[in-house]
């Protein structure tokens, strides 16, 4: 049952790793929810019917009645605290939520923002956010040396958390994907993690959705 009712569910955004974050989890959770695939990068994060609902003319987006996010890891964190169900572990006790959020904040400040999106920027989008090999080469750098730490934990532990699979796992595997898609190599543990989290049926039905669209 969920904590709010259910009415109508829309996902904004398509294509990206960021955008696959809270369509995996509304498949996790098995929401009924609607998908408005507006690409990146397409004019359609542009158009005014949208920048009146994100002035940040950016996907993902969610909007469940009233409220209206943004963020893909604020998204994610609300359908899971807002709807029950799936086999998602849910931090309540405070130490757990602080630590569930030290990954997710690690791994989306570090790994994310500070590295695979700087390697965007300045590779893929160079023509928008100017050419930048140095920057490219150390970022994959930074990638790697925080995967070390990451990969240091999976040694020991199925999950980033020791209590099951749960949203840090979900930010670390789009991450990892996003990662090998740039030629950057993982070690044993993160492989074997990629591996044992691609066979779940809810990332495989978000894949499908996500990259539907071509972008
Ligand atoms: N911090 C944001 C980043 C969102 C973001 O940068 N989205 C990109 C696509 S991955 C976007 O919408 N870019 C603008 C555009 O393509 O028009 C999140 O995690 O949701």
């Amino acid at each position: 049952m969920s904590l709010i009712k259910s009415q109508s569910i829309k996902i904004w955004g398509a294509g990206t790793s960021r955008t696959l974050r809270p369509i995996w989890v509304a498949e996790e959770i098995g929401l009924d929810y609607e998908l408005m695939p507006i690409a990146p990068r397409s004019g359609e994060t542009k158009t005014e019917a949208f920048t009146d609902l994100n002035r940040k003319q950016k996907i993902p987006l969610l909007v469940d009645g009233e409220v209206k996010l943004s963020e893909s890891v604020a998204i994610c964190r609300y359908l899971l605290e807002a709807y029950k169900g799936g086999d998602v572990f849910r931090p309540v006790a405070l130490v757990d939520r602080a630590k569930e959020d030290e990954w997710c904040c690690y791994v989306y400040g570090e790994i994310d923002e500070s590295g695979l999106y700087v390697m965007r920027r300045h590779r893929d989008l160079a023509h928008i956010y100017g050419d930048a090999p140095e920057a490219v080469s150390s970022s994959a750098d930074y990638v790697r040396r925080h995967f070390e730490v990451v990969s240091a934990h999976l040694e020991n532990s199925v999950y980033l958390m020791p209590q099951g699979f749960s949203l840090a796992d979900i930010l670390l595997m789009s991450c990892l994907d996003w990662a090998r898609a740039y030629g950057i190599e993982l070690s044993p543990s993160l492989l074997a993690f990629q591996e044992s989290v691609s066979h779940r049926p809810a990332l495989k039905r978000a894949k499908k959705t996500n990259y539907a669209v071509e972008i």
